[in-house]
């Protein structure tokens, strides 16, 4: 049951979350859920403590489901603390005893303060703004005697073509059968163990791809108990430097995405996910990088169903060699990595698995935290490649740890090798400089071949602006194009991901003039979505090269 809607509300500007008591309670206003609060008129950009409440008829064993909050929560049933949400845009479940049948009280207690420690998912400087409320659906459901707790299906063979299947049960298992069926048709009968697998052959099944996007539907039904998931069959891999989909090598045209709206911050509604998705797409690019955190369950359902390919990471941003080492980092980070896959796996838009963008990775002690990271995504995915955003460019150390090299560069923007940054007019040789240093680099031996992208390029414009020097309309556009151009002709770099699809709130730093504004003003677009130039010459040149 979902329980999405109207919520009472109150804030407590400045309050914490470890202030929270019921006596302080005095609900006054009402709020979305999904929403974030400091969009709001009322509460544009305060920090505080916000207090959701909603009265849920319910008894007996129960799950709660939060889809994701930020920054982070304590969750209350009838007054009884039933756990936290400590890492933010990460889905959480509870699994509580409701009590008698009836309306009991259920509080999500909110706080939105940063948090700069060390063991902080997200701290001050972060480039993306640290809005607060809850940002994904929240639902309820009866524990049952049997459960099925997940169910993937990955693509085993694109031939046959054959999926494997495998799920989670707990329960009364004992005598009972787990039936599964593919578009209405069953397809295996399996003694139900808590833990099941089997491979499914479909022959004739269409496959997946960004020209077209097939799904089907998987029902895995045990008892009275049945489970429903799409899946699309596809196989990424990676050989000889290439990335191929489905067998046939691509190109990434592909842009950085915030899931970000000035109106509703993290909690972006389908209509806006989907005009987005197919602007997008209707402009030639392929590929969404969901920057920098796990994308939502709409992000993910709209690109299985355009078509769009996804690179899909966790919650990061230039986090130090300290916080890598820190336990309490680790173990968070440890934490939302699992639900990072495990939630979206069954995604066939998902084509490969980031995380930790920009971190110190030119630091050796990076390097056993990063490993651990790459280990665990790939024992919990072996069928999609691992990449990381790296910014130190010859200087990374642990990129023997993707199966994809990726670079974050800003050649004529920033103070990056071979860039003048005091040079005022666009100039092309900074970005052959700086690509240069990338291949050289991915190109050792040491690398075996590995496919090499370019996940961040771009320039600031501010709209209107067109005296064609640096922060202006041409200047970004010069530049967005010479990259397109370059990338497509280029045998070593496969792809490149512009920075950025929309501008997006970010901090307002006092001490500089780096994010005029408040907002990453390198959108293609700005942050109502109305095109810049550089958006409709990528566009132009895009539809040419297809
Ligand atoms: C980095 C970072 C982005 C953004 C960008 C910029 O590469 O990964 O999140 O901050 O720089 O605009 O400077």
């Amino acid at each position: 049951m979902t329980l999405d809607g109207i919520w009472d509300f109150q804030f407590i500007k400045g309050g914490k979350i470890s202030d929270y008591t019921p006596e302080i309670c005095c609900f006054n206003e009402f709020a979305a859920v999904p929403g974030c609060f400091d969009v709001t008129i009322r509460h544009r950009f305060q920090r505080g403590l916000a207090i959701y409440r909603k009265f849920v008829e319910a008894c007996g064993q129960q799950k709660l489901v939060i889809g994701a909050v930020g920054l982070r929560a304590r969750v209350f049933w009838d007054g009884k603390e039933l756990g936290t949400c400590d890492v933010p845009f990460c889905k959480e479940e509870f699994r509580f005893d409701a009590g008698c049948c009836g309306r009991h009280e259920l509080i999500i207690a909110i706080d939105n303060h940063v948090d700069n420690g060390v063991d902080s998912m997200w701290r001050e400087y972060y480039d993306f703004y640290p809005y607060g409320g809850i940002y994904r659906s929240v639902s309820i459901e009866e524990i049952k005697d049997i459960e099925i707790n997940s169910c993937q299906v990955i693509t085993k063979n694109i031939e046959t073509p054959e999926v494997e299947v495998s799920a989670e049960l707990a329960g009364s298992l004992a005598g009972k059968e787990a039936v599964i069926s593919v578009d209405g048709n069953e397809m295996a009968k399996l003694e139900a163990k808590e833990n099941i697998c089997t491979s499914i052959k479909l022959p004739g099944a269409e496959l997946w791809d960004t020209e077209n996007p097939v799904l089907h539907t998987l029902e895995l039904k045990v008892g009275e108990v049945s489970m429903t998931v799409n899946f699309g069959i596809r196989e990424i891999s990676c050989k000889d430097g290439k990335m191929l989909l489905n067998g046939k090598p691509f190109k990434i045209f592909g842009v950085n995405r915030h899931d970000c709206h000035p109106q509703f911050g993290y909690a972006v509604p389908e209509t806006i996910v989907l005009d987005d998705i197919q602007a997008i797409k209707a402009q030639g690019f392929n590929c969404i990088r969901g920057s920098h955190y796990p994308q939502s369950q709409i992000v993910l359902d709209v690109c299985d169903r355009v078509g769009m390919l996804v690179w899909n990471e966790s919650l990061g941003w230039q986090n130090s060699p300290a916080s890598l080492n820190s336990p309490g980092f680790q173990k968070l980070f440890l934490h939302q990595t699992d639900a990072l896959v495990k939630n979206a796996i069954n995604h066939p838009c998902i084509i490969m698995w980031g995380f930790l963008n920009e971190t110190c990775s030119h630091k050796p002690e990076s390097y056993p935290f990063m490993k651990v990271l790459s280990d665990r995504v790939k024992e919990l995915d072996p069928s999609r490649p691992v990449t990381f955003a790296s910014n130190h460019m010859d200087e990374d150390l642990c990129m023997d740890l993707c199966d994809i090299m990726s670079f974050n560069t800003y050649p004529a923007w920033y103070n990056i090798a071979g860039s003048d940054p005091n040079q005022e007019e666009f100039s092309r040789d900074a970005v052959e400089r700086s690509f240069k240093i990338i291949k050289d680099f991915a190109s050792q031996e040491k690398f075996n071949k590995r496919p090499v992208l370019v996940s961040e390029i771009g320039a600031e414009a501010l709209p209107g602006d067109h005296s064609g020097l640096r922060w202006s309309e041409d200047y970004q556009a010069d530049l967005i194009t010479t990259v397109l151009e370059m990338i497509e002709k280029d045998e070593i770099l496969q792809g490149v991901f512009l920075w950025m699809y929309c501008d997006s709130k970010t901090y307002s730093n006092p001490g500089g003039q780096a994010r005029a504004r408040g907002y990453n003003n390198k959108g293609l677009l700005d942050e109502y979505r109305r095109p810049k130039l550089s958006w409709q010459r990528a566009g132009k040149l895009l539809k040419k090269q297809s």
